[in-house]
């Protein structure tokens, strides 16, 4: 046995400080929290073969601590040593996200587990951003901005110093990986004294709000956390019940018998007050809340069928309130087949393949890959959706907009999801992005595709050998 502990065991722990971490700071994510606990208990109850399923999974476990957060950051610098530091945790660069299409001058990826085991223990991610200075218009504010970010330093010296040790020997004691999520969490904090002056805030915000955001703080704040719902529609109408105000439109595929990819909503972004540099008061708004539902990832051809028939529903004046954008959706969803096994059978999604009860009267011949759906037919094997673990760059614009209005009041409903600029400016540069980041990011597909060929050479080889 190694004498490290496992890097699943620190992401956990860090998960559930962060969450601790946003609770307080953040009381309506504590609210959220409850209100999604409710949900997916009552879904469960009504439904007991979804629950079985989850179970067989390994989903019914993570459910409640499932979370995702973002980040976004300035410098390649802050981006490679981010690498690190979530290496250290078992989370590893996947997809890369181009929001400049939709004029927010950032590119992404998603730092996250990889392996069945690893997810099952707590799939914990991370969407994180990086600035790209190269979109800002003016000269002078881009300038500006390389020079402030040059003079921070987001990490502090007891991280950097763990995940140099944690590099070197391999792994982190216990007391360490303890030491290391204090330290770590650090980077993520709400700092409400801004490292820059009013003046200098609000042109930075004048030229994108994003900008000021990563620009004017010591850190690059945590500013969503977002708990996995089993019915995001039932939540979205109940957020106001608990005093929250859901945006307008819950993004993503829509409502489906076999859900797809991943549905998202989000409260607005509250406004805060912070402290500007000359001890100025002022605000900032930034941080928000979110909801997801998780569905099956879609092969390549899934998910192009999926691109061209959102972009189909998306045609058009965007509508105002979430019923008539459901409605559109689902009509350009009626071609998305919505049974399991024709999304197997017509590989558009990917299933994570178990051996079953029954086994009997099967010769070894018939255990091979060709005679998957028999197999499934006699009940030999059984499929389960494997459950995307990713992130859809339009849903992420609009949640990026949906936070980005200039109306800050809060409890005005975010109805601004139209609000994204219909011309792509620009275009994405994944060169740049793994220069910065000091690695290339792991292809998806790629990944979905290799854990389901796995776990189909798993079952089989497992009903041969009963
Ligand atoms: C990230 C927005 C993307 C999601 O769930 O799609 C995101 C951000 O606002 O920094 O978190
Ligand atoms: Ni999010």
């Amino acid at each position: 046995m190694s004498q490290w502990i496992s890097p699943d065991r620190i992401r956990a722990r860090f998960s559930r400080a962060m969450s601790a971490m946003y609770r307080d700071e953040v009381p309506q994510y504590g609210t959220l929290l409850e209100l999604v606990e409710a949900v997916n208990r009552e879904t469960l109850n009504a439904d007991p073969d979804l629950a079985r399923r989850l179970d067989i999974a390994g989903e019914s476990r993570r459910l409640n601590e499932e979370r995702h957060g973002a980040i976004r950051v300035g410098t390649p610098g802050e981006l490679a040593m981010l690498r690190r530091l979530f290496a250290v945790m078992g989370m590893w660069p996947v997809g890369y996200y181009d929001l400049s299409r939709a004029n927010v001058p950032v590119h992404a990826t998603a730092f996250r587990p990889v392996d069945d085991d690893a997810l099952r223990a707590n799939p914990f991610r991370v969407f994180t951003s990086l600035l790209r200075p190269e979109l800002i218009a003016s000269d002078a504010l881009r300038e500006r901005a390389r020079e402030i970010l040059a003079a921070r330093d987001i990490f502090t010296p007891g991280v950097k110093t763990l995940i140099q040790r944690s590099e070197a020997q391999g792994g982190l004691s216990d007391a360490d990986a303890d030491t290391f999520v204090t330290e770590a969490l650090d980077t993520f904090r709400w700092h409400s004294d801004a490292t820059v002056d009013r003046a200098t805030h609000e042109s930075l915000s004048a030229e994108h709000r994003l900008i000021a955001d990563v620009v004017c703080f010591r850190g690059p704040h945590i500013n969503h956390l977002t708990p996995r719902t089993l019915d995001i529609d039932t939540v979205q109408r109940r957020m106001p019940d608990y005093g929250i105000t859901p945006k307008a439109i819950i993004e993503g595929p829509p409502r489906r018998r076999c859900p797809l990819l991943l549905r998202q909503t989000s409260f607005k972004a509250l406004n805060e007050p912070v402290r500007f540099a000359g001890d100025e008061p002022g605000s900032h708004t930034a941080r928000f809340g979110e909801i997801e539902q998780r569905g099956v990832a879609l092969t390549a051809s899934g998910r192009a069928l999926y691109d061209r028939l959102l972009a189909n529903a998306r045609e058009g004046t965007p509508a105002e309130d979430n019923a008539t954008h459901q409605q559109r959706l689902a009509a350009a969803f009626a071609d998305f087949p919505d049974d399991e096994a024709t999304l197997r059978r017509e590989g558009l999604a990917f299933f994570h393949y178990w051996p079953a009860e029954r086994r009997a009267g099967l010769a070894a011949d018939d255990i091979s890959a060709a005679n998957v759906e028999s197999l499934i037919e006699r009940g030999a094997l059984e499929a389960t959706p494997m459950i995307y673990e990713d992130f859809l760059p339009v849903s992420a614009a609009g949640i990026f907009q949906s936070n980005l209005s200039t109306r800050s009041e809060s409890g005005s409903a975010p109805g601004d999801d139209g609000a994204t600029a219909p011309e792509p400016a620009e275009s994405g540069d994944q060169a740049a992005f793994e220069a910065a980041l000091g690695g290339d990011v792991i292809d998806e597909i790629a990944l979905y595709a290799r854990r389901e060929r796995a776990s189909l050479d798993a079952a089989l080889e497992a009903l041969k050998t009963s």
